[in-house]
Formats: C-alpha cells, structure tokens, sequence
C-alpha cells in the first residue's frame, strides 16, 4: 500500500482527523533541572501545547534533569535529541554572538530582560542560531544569579576575594569573576552538587529557582542576593527534525514555545516571591543588602573589554530598552 498522501486536500485531512490515530513523532526533549522546577514547568506547558496544537501527532518524551547543558546542546546539533531547554551558560561557545546577554549588571530587572528578548534585540540574536545548526525557539528564562558559598556571609566585593566559585563554561562569566578576585572554576552542572559537598568548591551563584530545586542549601550556608546577572534561558531544536515539519507544525513549535516561556517565567517569578523564605527556613543565612554599586563598580574594566568584543553600540542599544 502506497503511504498516505498528505497533500490530497482538505478532504482526505478532515478523513484522517476522524479516522484512526494518525502517525506520532516522538519529540525528545531534555531540561537541566528536576521536573518540579521552573525549566520542568516550562517544558510540560510547551509539550502539552505542541500536543495540542498538533492534535497529538506530536508527543514529548522529557528527560528532566538532564544536567550537562553543553552536552544537551551538541546533542541538538547532532539530532540525538530534538528539543532542549537550556540557560545560556555555554550557549556562547556554539553561537558567539550570544555572550552580549550574559554580561553582568546588563539587565535592570526582569521587565528589561523580558522586553528586550523577546523584542527585535532578541529575535535578531535567535537567527543567528540556524547559521550554526541549532534552531532557536524562543526565549525561556532561568532568572537573576545570586552567590552561594559555605565560608562567609559576602557583602562587597572584597568579601569574595580570593573564594573558589563555581561558574558556568561561559566565557564571559568567567572573565568577569577573575576580574574581581574570585577564583573561577568552570565545570557543568552535573558536577555541582558534588563539588560543593566536598568542597571542591567553596561556592556558586544560580538563580533562586535552581537553588531551591537542586537543594543548593544541603551543602552552602550563606547566600547573597548578589542579582549580578541575569541567565537567559531557551528552547533549542534540532535542525534534524525541524527541516521535516510543515511550515504549519513549524508555526505550532513556534507558538508551544512562547507558551513554554510563558509559564517557565511564572515559576520564577512564584520561586522568586517564596523561595527566600524557604531557604532561610532550610537554614541558609541570606545577606539581602548586598553593595551592589560596589560591585558594579568593580566590575566596570572588564566592562571596556566587553564593548570591545560585542561592540558599545548594542551594549547600549539594549540598555536603552525602556
Ligand atoms: O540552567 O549551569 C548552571 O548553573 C545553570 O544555571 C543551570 O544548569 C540551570
């Protein structure tokens, strides 16, 4: 028997729909955190959308905390896996130009972060990804990174002079911690847990959504609400699967995804509401005044340097996002 022709038209369309259960794709899809978390809320409303939207002919299978971003990445340019909901943590080593949104202090506040991304700034950046092989679908969130550590409560930035912080594979995360004092020491998350346990490492900075959902305040006492930068999160999609979708199903992975977005940036803004109280109650010590100017203000060399590789205007372009 020949297979099924889906061009026949409307008719043979509406046919199928009433008839028997049309062909399913299985959609793999990763995320780093526990299925709890915020990266778990946001991938469940995308899957549950696309399934939707594509009367089921589409169905996830989700691999919850997948851990290791980078190797989720590759595995997206390879087409082992389909989708994946990663931070921007090693984004950049695959897509360069993503670094400029993982500058420190470049964002004011969600509402800045959230415009600016999902404004003409960020869908410029997105087309920038096919160019590697990596489709991006929209723009997911992870939230403003605060410091952890197990030695002392940090204030300023002398306080963290000298601390062996835990940074993602990011370049310019790494850069700008050398810059004041903190020894970096880039791993993946996969690793974190452990090396914090057995003080490999004396801290580490995440978003309070990731601190609670990994269960960071077992192993760290003290928490700064340092807000020094905001992580961007996506879905990323495999060129391998996505080159085979009608522009249709195309448009329905699009639209799954600003739904994904939408209810991942609710968690975090739920986790951020809550989530202080619960780590102080888990008997994290939370150093809310944090200087921030001063941090700001050491930051400001290493701030030339990123003009420099990412160019002052777009720098400036989006902190005049209003
Ligand atoms: O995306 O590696 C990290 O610290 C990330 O923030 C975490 O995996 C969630």
């Amino acid at each position: 028997m020949k297979p099924l022709n889906f061009a026949l038209g409307a008719g043979a369309v509406a046919l199928a729909a009433a008839g028997p259960a049309a062909a399913q794709t299985i959609v793999r899809v990763s995320h780093p955190t526990p299925a709890t978390s915020h990266y778990g809320v946001g991938t469940q409303a995308f899957c549950a959308d696309l399934e939707k939207r594509t009367a089921n002919r589409y169905k996830c299978q989700i691999q919850a905390g997948a851990n290791d971003e980078r190797a989720s990445i590759e595995a997206v340019q390879l087409g082992t896996l389909d989708v994946t909901n990663t931070s921007t943590g090693p984004v950049s080593n695959f897509v360069p130009e993503v670094g400029i949104v993982d500058i420190p202090f470049l964002f004011r506040d969600y509402d800045h972060a959230r415009k600016t991304l999902d404004g003409p700034i960020g869908q410029e950046i997105l087309a920038k990804f096919p160019g590697k092989g990596i489709i991006a679908l929209a723009w997911t969130e992870n939230g403003f990174r605060h410091l952890t550590n197990s030695k002392r409560a940090v204030v300023k930035p002398d306080d963290v002079k000298g601390l062996k912080v835990r940074t993602m594979q990011n370049p310019v995360h790494i850069q700008a911690f050398q810059s004041i004092g903190v020894q970096p020491t880039p791993m993946a998350f996969s690793e974190l847990f452990t090396a914090l346990q057995q003080g490999v490492v004396d801290g580490q900075e995440n978003p309070i959504p990731v601190i609670l959902s990994s269960k960071f305040s077992q192993v760290q006492k003290h928490l700064s609400l340092t807000g020094h930068v905001y992580s961007p999160a996506l879905l990323l999609m495999s060129p391998a699967l996505w080159n085979k979708l009608s522009d249709a199903d195309k448009t329905a992975f699009r639209e799954a995804a600003k739904t994904g977005a939408a209810a991942q940036r609710k968690k975090v803004n739920d986790d951020e509401a809550a989530g202080i109280a619960q780590l102080r109650a888990d008997g994290m010590e939370v150093v809310v005044a944090v200087d921030g100017n001063a941090f700001r203000t050491a930051l400001t060399p290493v701030w030339t340097d990123f003009a420099k590789k990412y160019g002052a205007d777009n720098i400036r372009r989006i902190q005049d996002v209003k």
